[in-house]
């Protein structure tokens, strides 16, 4: 395919309640990703990290107007704005943005960048809708908030010029829904997203539902954004994970999904970047979750068993 996929590290945590997920970038890379995507016929190469502070260092409760209970909204703002940039830039150089996380909030500058000059949809693979705002998330954790603020739902502070410029609802759809707070339900309900629980998932298999996801991402759109949260997983396949949920999807499971973005993308290259994220190494269990993240990301970009 010779398709250049260019990785850029995000070892963000201020979006996270746990400490540990700003070391997925390295253990993604140190598991084999870059040989996995050679393997799956493109050339890659590795932007590096976005320089981030430590956590340690600031404070996630810092006054700002209209934060709600975001934590680390400022931190976290100008993260997204930087990784944006360069996402845009990465697509206008004519090369794939690979994003590393971090926790899930990179997302939103994933999206940002990457919706910039064009109409984008997006398939959420996790177990969490992610939809919560300042004003509903019971943790104030913004990696439960990245499609609300992608979505300019909410009320976001400093982070007001999230909402990503060429996304619209209706071209989102989720897959694995499994674990949504109570007032989320509402908002997932009222949306215009197509919602794919694990029940879809049981009753139809993976293949036809992640079919069916890509078609709504792609109709009346130039290209869509993967979002791959490790937590989707079974805490079984998938341990190093920070917020994780019994009744996920198994390993072929997700492989099988991955393959079948990668068939519809040799097709008609409708992949336009993807996020890779909530990987968290000292939760893990010997690079386990790790090394399945940089797995799947090979399955993505079309590698086969033959
Ligand atoms: B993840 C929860 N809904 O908002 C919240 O891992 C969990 O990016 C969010 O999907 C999980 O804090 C965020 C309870
Ligand atoms: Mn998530
Ligand atoms: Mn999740
Ligand atoms: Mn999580």
């Amino acid at each position: 395919m010779g398709e250049t996929v260019r990785i850029i590290g995000a070892p963000m945590d201020y979006g996270a309640n746990r400490r540990g997920v700003d070391m997925g970038p390295s253990a993604i890379r140190y598991a084999g990703l870059a040989d996995g995507l050679e393997e799956a016929g493109v050339d890659p190469i590795d932007g590096g990290d976005l320089l981030m502070p430590r956590a340690e260092e600031r404070d996630p409760d810092a006054d700002q107007p209209s934060r709600g209970n975001a934590k680390f909204l400022r931190e976290i703002a100008d993260v997204c704005r930087r990784l944006g940039d360069e996402v845009a830039d990465t697509i206008a150089d004519g090369t794939f943005p690979l994003v590393l996380g971090g926790d899930h909030a990179v997302a939103i500058g994933s999206m940002h960048g990457s919706s910039r000059n064009s109409d984008l949809g997006a398939i959420w693979f996790d177990a969490h809708a992610d939809l919560n705002t300042p004003g509903t998330s019971p943790s104030g954790n913004v990696h439960g908030m990245p499609l609300a603020a992608a979505l300019g739902r909410g009320v976001f502070g400093e982070m007001d010029w999230a909402r990503a410029p060429g996304i619209r609802e209706e071209s989102i759809a989720y897959v694995g829904l499994r674990s949504i707070d109570e007032r989320e339900r509402e908002l997932v309900r009222e949306s215009e997203m197509t919602a794919f629980t694990m029940a879809d998932i049981d009753q139809r298999g993976m293949t036809s539902v992640v079919e069916d996801a890509l078609a709504v991402a792609t109709d009346g759109t130039d290209g869509i954004h993967v979002s791959l949260d490790l937590d989707w997983l079974d805490p079984k396949a998938a341990p190093g994970v920070g917020t994780p949920v019994r009744g996920g999807v198994t390993y072929r499971e997700a492989h099988s999904a991955l393959e079948t973005v990668s068939r519809r993308h040799e097709r008609d290259g409708v992949l336009r970047s993807m996020d890779v994220v909530e990987v968290n190494p000292i939760l893990d269990e010997a690079n386990e979750t790790a090394t399945l993240a940089a797995e799947l990301t090979a399955s993505a970009f079309g590698k086969r068993i033959l």
